[in-house]
């Protein structure tokens, strides 16, 4: 891999409390397929993909700190995306977590950074397998809360174990 490049995406990171619960969830949930590594569960805000390490500069930069008191997220139901095959846990997108998806766009456009930005609408989701089947018709629902007062720039990595994120910096989301 090109070593002056880094694929990087914004993120909200879980706790690791809530991780290990939806481990646990993982083992007994309607999809089959390639499990995510719990270390890499997130909720994805903007995708960068591969940006050099001096846009990564600008980038650092141009993020401000908005102005979104502390808010819950509500975790209830399953989702399976066919064209992606991926089997996930449906992230309902309140108002603070679609004020901080546009605030992240607004900060990268003002400092004239372009993004490739995708097609698809914003569908905030943890993703729980990859190349997922649903096993089943998906009617059970679950009931987690994760409160959110800051979000992530993230690095996908890559090492023998497979695919690795790790934060490499960290806003909150109020002063
Ligand atoms: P996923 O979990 O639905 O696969 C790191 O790759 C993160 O960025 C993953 O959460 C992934 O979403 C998301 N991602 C990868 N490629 C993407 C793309 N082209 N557009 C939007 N999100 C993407």
């Amino acid at each position: 891999s090109d070593k002056n490049m880094a694929r990087l995406f914004f993120a909200i990171d879980l706790p690791q409390e809530l991780k290990n619960q939806l481990e646990l969830l993982q083992k007994m949930c309607p999809f089959s397929g390639r499990p995510v590594s719990p270390h890499n569960f997130h909720i994805t805000l903007l995708f960068l993909g591969e940006v050099s390490r001096h846009q990564l500069e600008d980038i650092l930069e141009a993020i401000e700190i908005p102005a979104i008191k502390p808010f819950q997220i509500e975790l209830n139901q399953f989702a399976y995306f066919p064209k992606a095959e991926v089997g996930c846990l449906e992230v309902a997108p309140s108002k603070q977590l679609i004020e901080l998806h546009q605030h992240i766009n607004r900060n990268l456009k003002q400092a004239g950074i372009h993004i490739k930005q995708s097609s698809k609408p914003f569908r905030p989701h943890i993703t729980l397998f990859r190349d997922a089947t649903v096993q089943s018709e998906i009617t059970q629902t679950v009931d987690f809360e994760l409160g959110v007062d800051h979000f992530c720039l993230m690095e996908s990595q890559f090492n023998q174990k497979g695919v690795y994120y790790e934060v490499i910096e960290e806003w909150p989301t109020y002063e």
